[in-house]
């Protein structure tokens, strides 16, 4: 298989199915396109109409779309714990995760990934601090409800906790003040060894996006 992504610095959308694969040992090729490259349409549309990372191809199947590849690699290693084992779990899996793939506008706008960024003391408007606060109650209802097996959302690390990786990454960039439960839970997500090997990948890039910069207003 091989993964299409952007620049790790600034693609949270691409963080997602990359870290799924490498925490869960699922062997791919990548290959990076950086936002930068004039040809990055082109490069992509070859392979997806839709001309965004991540993207990802598989012989004859092309997925495009995070949640798609989650979906077709759950399928297609059925043994790796793609998503929670338990039915109920299974469940509040796929619909936090449905939840932040269809939502969370204010959050994407205002806390957009950035890696090398350290940017505490942004003061958010309310509907960002109504994101940010929903998230907040989620991981604590997760690590609550399904939790026990282990430090991430569902105890083992999931799709769940792919798809929340660039949330984590904004809540640390941001500053964003956490209870225990969710520091407890960014501190488990930071000290993955994928996270860190995505992190340290993304402080080398030095490929500054002007237009996906943090002081941009995207309002
Ligand atoms: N819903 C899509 C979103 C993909 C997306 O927006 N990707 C961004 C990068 S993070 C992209 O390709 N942006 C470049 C562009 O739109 O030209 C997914 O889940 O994969």
């Amino acid at each position: 298989m091989k993964l299409v992504i952007g620049n790790k610095n600034y693609s949270s959308w691409s963080l997602r199915p990359w870290l799924l694969l490498t925490a869960l040992d699922i062997p791919f090729e990548e290959e990076k396109i950086s936002f930068n490259d004039p040809e990055f349409k082109t490069r992509v549309r070859r392979h997806s109409p839709a001309g965004k990372v991540p993207l990802l191809i598989d012989g004859d199947v092309t997925v495009w779309d995070s949640l798609a590849i989650v979906e077709y690699v759950a399928e297609k290693h059925p043994d790796r714990g793609v998503w929670p084992r338990d039915r109920v779990a299974r469940a509040h899996a796929r619909s936090i995760c449905a939840e932040i793939h269809a939502g969370f506008a204010h959050l994407r706008n205002h806390l957009g990934m950035n890696c090398e960024l350290q940017l505490p003391n942004v003061a958010f408007d309310r509907e960002t601090r109504h994101d940010i606060a929903r998230v907040i109650g989620m991981w604590s209802d997760c690590r609550a409800h399904f939790g026990a097996g282990g430090l991430f959302l569902f105890g083992a690390f999931s799709a769940a906790d792919a798809y929340y990786a660039p949330v984590v990454r904004r809540f640390v960039t941001y500053g964003v003040h956490l209870p225990e439960v969710a520091a407890g839970y960014v501190a488990a997500m930071d000290a993955l060894p994928a996270m860190r090997s995505w992190m340290s990948a993304a402080l080398a890039e030095h490929d500054f996006v002007d237009w996906d910069e943090p002081y941009r207003d995207k309002r």
